[in-house]
């Protein structure tokens, strides 16, 4: 399957398959992967690719269309790559409405994705466009897996005080009080209306990623344990070890697009050194 590869002068590399836009590596500038993609993940067109960031659109989770939509599995256009101002280099990838996507949800769209990549820093800036004539509604983001070397020492900063809805048990909203989220279980929880400022960090000493969103309303925090590892069969059983979901995006309630707007979020990955993520 055909993919682009982004090589930046600090030694920064990114890997984006057209398949879906879907990145499947970022290794920062010091050659660090910092995202993780299952070994058994399958690379064929009726199948999203199992880790790096699967594009959300137009679905979240279950429904009418394939679950989380069918952006995931599109075959997208990659417009180029060039070095922008700031020094990061920028590729841009499209996804326009066909004769299938109608088939499936009858709304004629433009889709663009921006990834920008720096020395220790990845951003992606999601463009949804209604080219069509009446409005229609949309959830978007980005499933990121990020890369943890022992999930038992990964924690998430920055949630508390937030009100979460658990997918696997009371839909009631309940109140996040930990300050920093440890993993220890199967999650699943989406945190509506969440700050646009995470911090990600792998053990005391170990190293960081800052997580930035804006016009990205929600963040949803997923790790599947064993139990559901064991019954995924693009995802080893021990794999839910090596990796967390920290997704952003409008993933809560639908979003509404008058016809000829453009609605424009994006999310930031920002790994700091080792211990500076105190
Ligand atoms: O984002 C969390 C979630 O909805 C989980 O419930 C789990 O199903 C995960 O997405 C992966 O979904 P996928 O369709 O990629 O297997």
């Amino acid at each position: 399957m055909p993919y682009v590869e982004l090589r930046h002068s600090s030694g920064a590399r990114l890997e984006v398959y057209l398949h879906g836009a879907h990145v499947t590596s970022w290794k920062n500038s010091g050659g660090r992967e910092m995202f993780f993609v299952s070994k058994k993940s399958f690379f064929r067109p009726d199948t999203p690719i199992r880790g790096g960031i699967p594009v959300i659109f137009p679905q979240f989770g279950d429904g009418p269309l394939p679950k989380h939509g069918f952006a995931r599995i599109s075959e997208w256009t990659f417009l180029g790559a060039e070095s922008a101002a700031d020094g990061c280099l920028e590729a841009k990838f499209e996804l326009r409405h066909s004769q299938e996507s109608i088939k499936i949800w009858p709304h004629q769209f433009r889709l663009e994705l921006v990834f920008r990549l720096g020395i220790d820093v990845l951003e992606i800036v999601f463009s949804v466009h209604n080219a069509g004539l009446s409005e229609f509604t949309f959830k978007n983001g980005l499933h990121t897996y990020f890369a943890a070397g022992d999930i038992t020492g990964t924690n998430l900063e920055g949630l508390d005080g937030c009100k979460f809805i658990d997918f696997l048990s009371d839909p009631r909203p309940c109140l996040e009080t930990r300050k920093n989220i440890d993993f220890a279980c199967e999650t699943d929880r989406v945190y509506p209306m969440a700050p646009d400022r995470l911090l990600l960090r792998h053990g005391a000493e170990g190293d960081a990623v800052i997580i930035e969103k804006q016009d990205m309303r929600d963040v949803v925090v997923w790790n599947p344990w064993i139990e559901k590892s064991m019954r995924m069969d693009d995802f080893g059983d021990d794999e839910y070890k090596n990796m967390v979901c920290v997704e952003t995006g409008n993933l809560h309630e639908n979003l509404t697009l008058l016809p000829g707007k453009t609605h424009i979020s994006s999310s930031r990955f920002l790994k700091i050194a080792a211990g500076r993520g105190q």
